[in-house]
């Protein structure tokens, strides 16, 4: 490991080789505390050229590396769990000048991307990618979990923004297509298939977004509900007649009062409902008349709060937004974000507090989520972090609803040994032939995402 570590300070200098366990303790730790780990160093290399030669390193070495951004990451694979070293992309910040005839932007791995939008609607045009940890989530860290967030359903996740993409394999290699064709048949799609790899195939060092129009109105609603089932028919009816929607998000009531407790906010509305639905539309034109059209359409409307200006929709926005922050502060959530068919979100919902109870009778569930593309966040606290009989008894019930367990967070570790539970062995063994292909030594994030084969083997090895 000394040899490896005076290597790594030859590629990269010295201050950006930090060991001091103190200096790194927020880089082997990810955001809820649940996932903490040890790392004999974390690496930050300033170019392109510098993460080539820190991977070769590495691998030479035999020792298995964990690519590293914000730390945002909510399913433990930006940590390094198996004494991996880290290599944290913050470094790689430069940001291109917008290409205002493609609406195409060129952005380096460790950009966050609150200034990626920022850059872009300074320039006229939207970043279609906005999620609540957006001014520390990198575009590395987003590209490789395919971050969805909050306006999925008009833009789409991640992958739908990318144009090109630059990265380095294990072996070395430098793949760099940024030149922003929207049209290029020719082979296979790396930047898709790096896209939601999570660090297992490649480490991404920059990548060519297509831009989008920014409308100039924007007007969010909050609707309250007697019933859950209520606000989730409200979502179809409004992803229907509404054709401006934005986003279109779900609480409940406790998790609504866990936030204004929390985070001191006041109540939404005068009395509490059992359900609420976030819904924000954005056009060239006003549409806060097109949006009221659209909720007059929905039964079991019981309240609304509009915001037509940009500091009460932000408000409106903190209810949503706040859940995250507000659990965490109950100690280590137990996190599954998971996707259900449309029709049965509602009846999912309504079965989990049995589940987790049948398993877990003191824990508490908090429910939240992007209604309007079928996400639901199942957050548990109360739960000891290792203790997986929640995490069990929920995804099972999500794989006989035929959901995902993963609609945007991805798999990580938190969730490896449960991937078999909605992918065949067929697809898992082409998974597997492709981390084979692409990083035959497990040097690449080697705990994340592939479940232990039939061998028992892990994937790769670890430091
Ligand atoms: P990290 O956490 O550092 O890493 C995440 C994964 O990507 C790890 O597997 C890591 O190894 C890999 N990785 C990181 N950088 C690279 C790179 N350059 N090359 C290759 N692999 C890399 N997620 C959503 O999808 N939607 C949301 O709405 C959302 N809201 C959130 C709100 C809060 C408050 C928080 C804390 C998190 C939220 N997240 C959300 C989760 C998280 O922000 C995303 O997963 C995000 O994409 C992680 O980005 P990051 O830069 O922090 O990556
Ligand atoms: C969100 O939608 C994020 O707010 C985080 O994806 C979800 O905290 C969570 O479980
Ligand atoms: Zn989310």
């Amino acid at each position: 490991m000394d040899g490896l570590l005076d290597s790594l300070r030859a590629i990269v200098g010295d201050p950006a080789v930090r060991v001091d366990p103190d200096v790194i303790a927020g880089n082997v730790v990810d955001w809820t505390g649940r996932f903490r780990g040890h790392s004999p160093a974390v690496v930050a290399p300033g170019t392109v050229t510098e993460v080539a030669a820190v991977l070769g390193a590495c691998q030479a070495a035999g020792v298995a590396i964990v690519p590293q951004g914000g730390n945002t990451g909510l399913v433990g694979g930006s940590v390094p769990l198996h004494g991996e070293i880290v290599v944290n992309l913050r470094r790689l910040d430069a940001l291109a000048p917008v290409d205002a005839q493609s609406g195409q932007v060129t952005a380096q791995a460790g950009v966050t991307i609150a200034r990626l939008q920022a850059h872009a609607r300074e320039a006229g045009w939207l970043y279609g990618v906005d999620l609540g940890a957006r001014d520390v989530a990198t575009v590395g860290g987003t590209i490789a979990t395919n971050a969805g967030g909050m306006h999925v359903l008009r833009y789409g996740p991640t992958r739908r923004q990318l144009v090109g993409i630059e990265a380095v394999f294990a072996n070395g290699a430098v793949v760099s297509r940024l030149d922003g064709l929207e049209k290029d048949n020719t082979g296979y799609d790396l930047a898709s298939l790096l896209c939601g790899s999570e660090g297992t195939l490649a480490i991404v060092t920059a990548a060519r977004f297509r831009l989008h129009p920014r409308p100039t109105h924007v007007v969010v609603a909050l609707c309250a509900f007697d019933t859950v089932h209520d606000a989730i028919a409200a979502a179809g009816t409004i992803r229907r007649t509404l054709p401006s929607v934005n986003a279109l998000e779900l609480f409940l009531r406790a998790g609504c009062e866990l936030v204004t407790d929390r985070l001191g906010l006041p109540q939404p509305f005068r009395a509490a409902h059992a359900a609420y639905l976030l819904v924000e539309a954005a056009a060239d034109t006003d549409p806060t008349e097109a949006l009221a059209g659209a909720i007059d359409a929905c039964a079991g409307v019981r309240d609304v709060a509009v915001a037509t200006d940009p500091t009460t929709a932000r408000a409106l926005w903190r209810y949503r937004e706040g859940h995250t922050e507000a659990i965490n502060l109950l100690g280590a959530p137990h996190k599954m974000d998971v996707t259900l068919p449309a029709a049965s979100l509602a009846e999912f919902v309504a079965a989990v507090p049995a589940s987790v109870a049948a398993v877990a009778p003191a824990a508490q569930v908090w429910m939240f989520g992007h209604a309007g593309d079928g996400n639901v966040h199942v957050n548990v606290t109360g739960v000891a972090p290792d203790d997986e009989r929640v995490s069990a008894a929920v995804f099972r019930l999500v794989a006989e609803y035929r959901g995902s367990i993963s609609a945007e967070h991805g798999i990580g570790a938190a969730k490896r040994d449960y991937l078999e539970l909605v992918r065949t062995e067929a697809e898992i063994s082409v998974y597997r032939a492709i981390k084979q292909a692409l990083d035959p030594t497990g040097t690449l994030n080697p705990h994340v995402l592939l479940p232990e084969d039939a061998t028992g083997a892990r994937s790769g090895h670890s430091a």
